[in-house]
């Protein structure tokens, strides 16, 4: 059950907030274990204006060698900086020993990205706990999360109840399939394939805190986000680009992207991000691309566009879509909830 009224009703009566950026919001991308903290090094290379990243990890060494703005080593005392060695129960108890910790960070916290790799002990445990965390302070909160390879045995009902958890705690969450780079890649580098997965998150991640924080043509605020977010049911994103001259190709590019679910037909709310220079972003163009993701919404759907020029997007046209509202989530377990070991 997701007690999004509880705690957004905490966030509305709490106005000791600080606002440390110029936007006034502030956000932060958390990475927790070794997958969120490669995903939240390799944003932070790339560079994500308005928001802060933060890595997370009970693994000292992995830690260090990773990029981010802020970085948190939990649970020293009990596995002295060395890993949760594949156990949630232990990647939780490591959490919980930081949880004032995370309650300070989160106290002027208005939008938490929380991404983790599952399967493993740190991320597995201690995520959910810091989804719950940052929603008890306020802050609505997105889960971006990656499925462990179905080789990977066990890790991957372990996976399956975080991600249940995270759900749970999150306004939104998003699964990623690591099996899908079989597919797509399998001749690939595993770190190459590890990297086109963190391009789609850091294309969420980017879109939507450039979306809130950089000015734009059609503005959207954090409450356009609340209200895409806010509604209940299952979520899926789409990030495509194409060449400005043939803009329905944007939504077609999208919908191959071969690691998100493109099955939106139904979703009752979307909110539609584009960014193109000048030449791009015509009124016919934007109207053509907006129609082509809506026509396959539920037909009372809640439906909010922003746009922005880019002229970093020379001669394209570039499409981020949050999608909310699906009565079905983008990949669904293979295995019965009843047959999910529990996590204690
Ligand atoms: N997409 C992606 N998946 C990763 C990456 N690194 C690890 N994984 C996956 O994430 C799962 C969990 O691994 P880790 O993130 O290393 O585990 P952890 O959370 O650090 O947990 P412990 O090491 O047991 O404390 C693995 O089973 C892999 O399938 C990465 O860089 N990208
Ligand atoms: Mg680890």
């Amino acid at each position: 059950m997701n007690s999004a009224g509880l705690f957004d009703m905490k966030r509305r009566n709490d106005r000791r907030r600080k606002k440390n950026t110029a936007s006034g919001l502030n956000i932060y991308v958390v990475g927790v274990g070794g997958g969120g903290n490669n995903s939240v090094d390799r944003l932070s290379r790339i560079g994500v204006y308005g928001a802060t990243t933060i890595s997370v990890n009970t693994d000292e060494v992995h830690l260090r060698s990773k990029k981010a703005d802020k970085k948190m080593l939990i649970g020293r005392r009990m596995n002295k900086g060395m890993g949760a060695g594949g156990n949630p129960s232990v990647g939780r108890e490591c959490g919980e020993s930081a949880s004032d910790g995370f309650k300070k960070m989160f106290s002027d916290a208005d939008l938490v990205f929380l991404t983790t790799g599952l399967g493993g002990g740190t991320g597995t445990g201690a995520a959910p706990l810091i989804a719950e965390i940052a929603r008890r302070s306020g802050a609505m909160v997105i889960g971006i999360v990656t499925l462990p390879f179905s080789v990977e045995g066990n890790r991957r009902r372990l996976a399956w109840q975080g991600v249940q958890q995270i759900e749970s705690y999150a306004n939104s969450t998003i699964t990623l399939d690591n099996d899908k780079l079989l597919e797509v890649s399998p001749e690939m580098p595993l770190d190459q394939g590890f990297g086109m997965m963190d391009s789609v998150i850091s294309n969420l991640v980017k879109g939507v805190t450039e979306t809130l924080t950089r000015q734009s043509l059609i503005n959207l605020d954090f409450n356009d986000l609340r209200t895409v977010l806010g509604g209940g049911g299952y979520s899926t994103l789409l990030t495509g680009e194409a060449p400005s001259e043939d803009p329905k190709q944007v939504v077609k590019d999208a919908e191959c992207n071969p690691f998100l679910d493109a099955d939106y037909e139904g979703a009752k709310r979307a909110l539609i991000h584009l960014s193109g220079d000048s030449n791009g972003l015509l009124v016919k163009k934007t109207h053509d691309i907006v129609g082509m993701v809506t026509s396959k919404l539920d037909k009372d759907a809640s439906v909010i566009v922003g746009a922005r020029i880019d002229h970093k997007c020379k001669n394209k046209i570039k499409m981020m879509t949050v999608l909310t509202g699906l009565k079905k989530r983008n990949i669904s377990p293979t295995i019965e909830k009843s047959s999910f070991p529990e996590i204690h």
